[in-house]
């Protein structure tokens, strides 16, 4: 199986739950289920589930032991990425190629929506700390990469740096980290928390590599990217005046540092023992995506 092929199947995989999940959401008005439902199931790669999988598989996790923790981190993530699109945020039109969220249901039930993502990602995740003290962790690990020492941070400091003409290195690096590449790492540390720590610290690196890599090709997409296979508009960052990599560097130093973060996730993932190759496709397709 080649990797768009393992991709789309940790993809369809994880949607089985998803829809699940989503059948099972009776919440009044019908309105907030529709409008939870409707940026749950509007597309998406799913590569956070799938990233979970695959460290599962190369650690020896039972499936069943991470499935909720995949599906609480794609509801942190779509609810961040419906607050992120709101016109006090991004002000995005469109995500995953659709509308967005408050296009469609209006910026108070988008707000709601978002809440009742976080809200209920907690939810499952409290379920599962009954479990065992392992799972208690694997938890803690989430609900800090989400919070205010994590994408919260993230997203506070992408706000603050807007138009701000003293954005440098520094700053840029600590919205990489915590606004994307914390909730790149939770996928592959919670398995490694789930079988007793195995290359917990290398796992560890990797995602917040690989989330930096992830970040910086966004901001290149931002300016060489186009709609149709990116599904949200195109020359925002520059627009709103973000602190982005391409701002700093220009966009051949963006590659350039692109590359360098490529060659580190490759190095990182040659300390592990194991089939690492899902991953190493991973950071390739990663380098080199248009969506
Ligand atoms: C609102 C607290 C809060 C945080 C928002 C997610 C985020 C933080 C901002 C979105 C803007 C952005 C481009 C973030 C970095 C990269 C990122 C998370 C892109 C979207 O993730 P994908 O590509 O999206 O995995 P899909 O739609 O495939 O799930």
């Amino acid at each position: 199986m080649d990797f768009s092929e393992k991709l789309e199947k940790y993809a369809d995989e994880f949607n089985l739950i998803l829809n699940r999940f989503c059948d099972g959401l009776h919440c009044q008005p019908k309105i907030l289920a529709d409008s939870l439902k409707y940026s749950l199931q509007i597309g998406g790669k799913r590569v956070r589930p799938a990233m979970m999988f695959a460290a599962g598989e190369l650690l020896g996790v039972e499936r069943g032991k991470i499935e909720n923790f995949a599906l609480a981190l794609e509801l942190i993530h779509t609810y961040s990425l419906i607050h992120d699109d709101l016109p006090e945020m991004d002000n995005d039109d469109f995500r995953r190629g659709k509308p967005s969220n408050h296009k469609v249901f209006g910026a108070g039930n988008a707000i709601l929506a978002g809440d009742g993502l976080l809200n209920t990602a907690y939810s499952i995740l409290l379920a599962e700390c009954r479990k065992g003290a392992e799972y208690v962790s694997a938890a803690e690990f989430i609900c800090d990469c989400a919070g205010i020492y994590g994408m919260i941070a993230g997203q506070s400091a992408d706000l603050l740096y807007e138009k701000i003409e003293n954005c440098n290195e520094e700053i840029l690096g600590f919205i990489y980290e915590n606004k994307t590449a914390k909730m790149l790492t939770a996928p592959l540390v919670v398995p490694a928390i789930l079988s007793g720590g195995k290359y917990y610290s290398e796992l560890k690196l990797f995602g917040s590599s690989f989330g930096s890599l992830f970040q910086l090709t966004d901001d290149i997409l931002d300016v060489e990217g186009n709609f149709s296979t990116l599904g949200k508009s195109i020359g925002k960052d520059s627009q709103e005046g973000k602190c982005t990599a391409v701002k700093l560097f220009g966009l051949d130093g963006a590659k350039l540092r692109a590359d360098v973060l490529y060659d580190k996730c490759i190095k990182i993932l040659e300390g592990i023992e194991g089939d690492t190759d899902f991953f190493k496709q991973l950071v390739h397709f990663m380098l080199t995506r248009e969506s």
